[in-house]
């Protein structure tokens, strides 16, 4: 339907097998995905766009590694491997992804001293992304997230739209999440309680 749009979140090499922050079986959801785009009319994406030395790198931290947390100026932030550099391979989509129907690449992440897990907001939980103002002026009001990872960029993106007013739906089969510290149980809990449609 007209108003509704399909939103890719992260389908990039390196949170597939094999990249710098594997998601297991992130590659798996790629013909769920193909097929969700072949038969929605409005398709976006989003795609995680790091400059080189971001600070959500591990490795711009001297004595941090990745998977621990530091105190940001806006809360705490998780350290992640080098990923999803600006132009880089890891960056790129994967490569059997049926992209080229997307009528809108959000890129995010990419200030260096804020890291972006929502396709809304970025980690300050301020900044915007300007996605939502590009769906209202769109009048697109029913969303359907899917990718990677499911407690990460698609949890946040699914609590934000949700807040925002979207109708909004993950479709957990087409996502594979990090698990980290529990962290798959917490975000899905937050996103049945804040009335994401989890099918
Ligand atoms: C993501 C961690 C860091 C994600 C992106 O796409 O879920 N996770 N950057
Ligand atoms: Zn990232």
């Amino acid at each position: 339907m007209a108003d509704e749009a399909l939103v890719v979140i992260d389908l990039q090499n390196d949170f597939c097998p094999g990249g710098a922050l594997e998601v297991a079986g992130g590659d798996e959801i790629v013909p769920l995905v193909n097929d969700l785009i072949r038969r929605t009319e409005h398709v976006l994406l989003t795609q995680d766009w790091h400059p080189a030395g971001h600070s959500s790198f591990a490795s711009s931290h001297p004595g941090k590694r990745p998977f621990e947390t530091i105190d940001m100026p806006y809360g705490e932030q998780t350290l992640w491997p080098d990923h999803c550099i600006q132009g880089s391979l890891g960056s790129d989509f994967h490569s059997g992804l049926a992209w080229s129907k997307a009528e809108l690449v959000i890129r995010k992440g990419f200030r260096p001293a804020i890291d972006s897990y929502s396709a809304f907001f970025e980690n300050d939980r301020t900044t915007p992304t300007g996605l939502a103002g590009y769906l209202r002026d769109r009048n697109i009001e029913t969303l359907t997230l899917v990718g990677l990872a499911t407690d990460f960029c698609v949890a946040f993106s699914a609590l934000d739209a949700v807040k925002l007013g979207f109708a909004t739906s993950v479709r957990l089969d087409a996502c594979r999440g990090i698990d980290l510290n529990g962290s798959m149980e917490r975000m899905l809990g937050r996103m049945r309680d804040a009335g994401v449609a989890l099918i």
